[in-house]
């Protein structure tokens, strides 16, 4: 894992070309020394003095841009509830477009995910396992299946004084090499997994709201739970850790880039899913990786191509 600094200068005369990218795809961190994206103090104040009661403990607050909605936020009047949507979709609009900025070639392709503010201190959060963010893990999402697009999310912070920690552990191939088959790879295509997917399918069809997961989001749902509870990696030497400061921007693929975070509050995050077939290689990306060890293809989109090949 490698961190790679891009200059504004990089990004102001549009000399940047497909190395974010390809710096991205093969699991390393890209990050901007000083960017600032908020523009006015005043709404880092806001999002400073936002007050989450104990109920709201266990969440962040989410901008789902879609919906043009904030979830997850305690706010203690009507006003702090516009106020805070104002601040996050504008935050959101200008990650995006710094994201378009750094990747040129993904611009216009990908499909806008949510954004986040992580205004607790995540060192000692008490957490259910799955939901712990100290263990190093790879990340895929219950409730937003990508369909073997890639999770690239671009974080900022705005605490005025301290790192967020992370740890990191990569690249994807070797993590999969070593855990994949351990972690039920071959079993994704028929059993249970199968049979799962059969009944979602009929679930959707009588209007019930339930995930459309391909094999590869059922297993990559389970490899982030097995990475989680593997002891062995937990503890691996291959790990390091790294301190974002104040004012950074890091971009990264977190399903690629195995990553835990020890410490920090006030961190604020976008994402969005880059289908495969955007990507520069897209033959690291972890859905080709893993098809070439378990020797299947793990979306229909997939099986199609090859079939039509
Ligand atoms: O908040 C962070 O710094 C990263 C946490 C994380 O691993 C996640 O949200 O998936
Ligand atoms: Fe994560």
């Amino acid at each position: 894992m490698e961190v790679v600094r891009i200059s504004q200068e990089q990004i102001d005369t549009g000399s940047i070309g497909s190395l974010a990218c390809e710096a991205l795809e093969a699991g390393n961190i890209v990050v901007l020394p000083d960017h600032a994206l908020f523009d006015q103090q005043a709404d880092i104040d806001f999002l400073l003095g936002l007050k989450q009661n104990a109920s709201s403990l266990h969440k962040n607050v989410a901008y789902k841009p879609a919906a043009h909605k904030v979830t997850g936020a305690t706010t203690h009047s009507p006003g702090d509830a516009e106020r805070l949507l104002d601040v996050m979709s504008r935050f959101s609009k200008r990650a995006l477009s710094l994201l378009a900025l750094v990747c040129p070639p993904y611009a216009q392709k990908w499909k806008t995910d949510y954004a986040s503010y992580r205004p607790f201190e995540e060192h000692g959060r008490d957490l259910p396992l799955k939901q712990r963010n100290d263990l190093m893990h790879v990340d895929a999402f219950p409730s937003r299946p990508t369909h073997g697009g890639g999770i690239l999310r671009l974080f900022t912070q705005i605490n005025p004084s301290k790192d967020r920690v992370w740890r990191v552990s990569g690249p994807f191939e070797s993590l999969a090499d070593k855990y994949a088959m351990n972690a039920g790879l071959r079993d994704v295509k028929g059993g249970s997994a199968a049979l799962k997917r059969a009944a979602a399918k009929v679930g959707r069809a009588v209007g019930l709201k339930v995930p459309d997961r391909t094999a590869y989001d059922q297993f990559m749902l389970g490899f982030h739970d097995y990475l989680k509870g593997n002891e062995e990696f937990q503890h691996t030497r291959e790990a390091r850790e790294y301190n974002f400061h104040p004012n950074q921007v890091w971009m990264c693929y977190t399903d690629v880039l195995a990553h835990s975070v020890l410490s920090g509050q006030y961190a604020l995050e976008q994402t969005v899913i880059i289908p495969p077939e955007a990507k520069v290689r897209p033959e690291i990306a972890p859905v080709s990786v893993l098809e070439r060890m378990a020797g299947f293809p793990l979306t229909p989109a997939r099986k199609r191509q090859l079939q039509s090949a």
